[in-house]
């Protein structure tokens, strides 16, 4: 991984404003007490934590016009747009501690930005039981964790959909979808005709882990900024039981290993969020000490010296 930015910056963004379950809020810190700063300086990577950003409360409002806290997500979204930003420009490595997934909007609209600003290539591995690709149409909820990659591609109010500067922030063409298991009618429909590319758990199952991640890192080369944007509800609840949505029948602990190490091998990986980690639904802080084991595998932890 002699590409690989050295330097990463953790960023805290406590809040559960996208979720329909109140707890996300709490993963920032759970992820550091399950001591990520420190398994990355194992890595031998440097990490500077720049603590907590700061936004408004969860007023636990019913949705409005289809969306549920509008006004608070853009606040939170906007404040982590630039905190990302900053930190790419700065030529580090950003880490998002979320927060819900609402967050990958802020996250990934300021990746996008900064990839346009240097001549980049982006691809965004999207690793999640749920394909995230709603609208105030379709929403089943009105909760915005289950919108931000139509919001990304243009789907969705100004207000959101045009944090960075450019709608869309992104082109679906840049996303890759891997652990889908759980897509409601209408938002199956719009991912169809958005021709997103998702490698579904079907796909897993029937491919294989390995066979699924050559095929999603497919074009990434020298001039790509690969950015992962990791919603802990990818995992199968068996290991991860510390989310606000569980759906049965996601990747073991094997295969998610496998994924991480895949994607480490590349040595393109270059931003990060880690999201939807519940530690009021968790035991024993069991989920954030997983996912701390599997990040420091996609940082490039192997059991054995390997070949090139
Ligand atoms: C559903 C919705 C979702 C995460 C749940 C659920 C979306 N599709 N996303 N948990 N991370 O309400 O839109
Ligand atoms: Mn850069
Ligand atoms: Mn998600
Ligand atoms: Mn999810």
């Amino acid at each position: 991984n002699i590409a690989m930015q050295n330097d990463i910056s953790l960023i805290g963004v406590p809040t559960d404003i996208g979720a329909g379950a109140r707890g996300a809020s709490m993963g920032p810190e759970a992820l550091r007490v399950a001591g990520l700063a420190t398994v990355l300086e194992g890595q031998g990577l440097s990490v500077v934590d720049r603590g907590n950003l700061n936004g408004p409360a969860n007023p636990w409002q019913p949705p409005a016009e289809g969306y549920r806290h509008l006004p608070e997500v853009v606040a939170w979204n906007e404040s982590l747009h630039d905190a990302v930003h900053a930190e790419l420009a700065l030529g580090r490595l950003p880490i998002v501690l979320g927060g819900d997934h609402c967050l990958g909007l802020g996250s990934i609209s300021a990746v996008a930005r900064h990839c346009r600003e240097t001549g980049k290539k982006l691809r965004v591995l999207w690793l999640d039981a749920h394909a995230d690709f709603n609208t105030a149409a379709l929403t089943p909820s009105g909760n915005i964790h289950g919108m931000p990659v139509a919001l990304l591609c243009g789907m969705g109010p100004p207000e959101l959909t045009g944090i960075g500067g450019t709608t869309p922030a992104i082109d679906a063409g840049a996303v890759r979808q891997i652990g889908i298991r759980s897509v409601d009618p209408g938002e199956k429909r719009l991912v169809h005709q958005a021709g997103l590319e998702v490698f579904d758990m079907r796909y897993i199952d029937e491919m294989g882990m390995r066979h699924t991640m050559e095929q999603a890192l497919k074009g990434v080369d020298e001039q790509t900024h690969l950015h992962v944007s990791f919603d802990v509800d990818f995992l199968d609840p068996e290991i991860a039981p510390g989310v606000g949505t569980t759906v049965l029948g996601g990747p073991t602990y094997r295969e998610a290993q496998l994924c991480m190490e895949m994607i480490a091998d590349t040595g393109r990986l270059a931003s990060l969020d880690v999201m939807e980690l519940n530690p009021a639904l968790d035991v024993r802080n069991r989920t954030a000490e997983l996912a701390v084991d599997l990040i420091e595998s996609l940082f490039g932890k192997s059991t054995l010296m390997r070949k090139k």
